[in-house]
């Protein structure tokens, strides 16, 4: 039996897989630039996060109704609650969507649908959080962020995604202020590609509540005290990391310097279906390669619990 456990830092996107991605294709009349599976998997091949992104953006194509999404999210759900996912938070990328015409309501609607049966039909809470572009205008994303007012009820937060480079969390202070006042809850990328700064920046200017990835943090021991101090989590992705050679090799990976220095680290699959492995794989190959104990593991299983806006949520539901 897998240890049960909270993924927190999934691409709702990244969970399509070649086979998904043909059907759909065939399904819709979209014309992919690869003759079959196998060819789609060999270009799985990248040697940073834009090299990625690109093809990321490029599969979207395929989604496009209601349906789709439903059918995407429903597939995640069942491959994480065999690998022992009990809540799930959710990203989702409504830019990627509307900049190509499908409707902000197509793609909340269609997540919603596979996301309220996951409870009974999975066994595994959920919550939708919608990321910005950082790559984009902070005026599209406060496009984005108007339009998804009708759908409020189905979204917990928000986070920051895409290029981080060039793209300081500064660039949004306005939109996470707009969400705040919103009622959503705040996360973001930072310290993946990007400095430590940028996690300090994600912290001080859009309040943050968690660190998407946190990587980078471990350059600037003055944060990483802090980030103790305050127990703000860090939602790390080791195969993620691999893939996108943010780290060599995963027996180089920090986790276990960053566990030894106290952060509150998750161990969490970003986009499984191209980085070789969903919220278990994850735990098995940082065992493996990073040798942690039982108790490790066990720490990283309840901090997923702890980092979750689960009780919380509830909590404010209940009074
Ligand atoms: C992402 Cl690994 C990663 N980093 C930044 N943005 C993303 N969107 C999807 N996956
Ligand atoms: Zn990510």
């Amino acid at each position: 039996m897998p240890i049960p456990k909270a993924e927190l830092h999934l691409h709702i996107e990244g969970t399509l897989e070649p086979e998904l991605a043909f059907a759909l294709a065939a399904r819709n009349g979209v014309e992919l630039p690869f003759a079959d599976t196998g060819e789609l998997r060999a270009a799985y091949a990248f040697t940073d996060l834009q090299s990625f992104l690109d093809l990321y953006y490029g599969l979207m194509a395929v989604l496009r109704t209601e349906e789709d999404f439903a059918e995407l999210a429903d597939a995640y759900l069942a491959r994480a609650a065999a690998q022992g996912v009990r809540h799930a938070e959710i990203f989702f990328d409504p830019q990627a969507h509307t900049a190509r015409g499908v409707p902000m309501g197509t793609v909340v609607e269609g997540l919603g649908r596979a996301l309220e049966r996951s409870e009974e039909r999975h066994g595994v809470s959920t919550r939708l959080i919608m990321c910005f572009l950082r790559d984009e205008p902070a005026e599209s994303a406060l496009a984005t962020l108007r339009e998804a007012e009708p759908y409020l009820h189905r979204i917990t937060g928000v986070g920051l995604d895409s290029a981080e480079v060039g793209n300081p969390p500064s660039k949004f202070r306005e939109v996470y202020e707009a969400a705040a006042a919103l009622g959503l809850r705040r996360v973001a990328h930072a310290g993946e590609e990007g400095p430590a700064a940028y996690v300090r920046e994600a912290l001080d200017v859009l309040g943050v509540e968690r660190v998407d990835h946190g990587l980078r943090v471990m350059e600037d021991p003055g944060l990483v005290e802090r980030l103790v101090r305050e127990r703000v989590p860090l939602t790390l992705c080791p195969l993620s990391n691999v893939r996108l050679r943010a780290v060599d090799v995963l027996a180089e990976h920090p986790l276990p310097r960053m566990m030894a220095a106290g952060l509150m680290c998750t161990v969490n699959s970003d986009d499984p279906a191209y980085f070789g492995g969903y919220a278990g794989d994850n735990f098995t190959a940082v065992r493996r390669e990073l040798d942690l104990g039982d108790e490790q593991l066990r720490e990283l299983a309840r901090n997923s619990f702890l980092a979750s806006f689960l009780e919380d949520d509830e909590e404010r539901r209940a009074r």
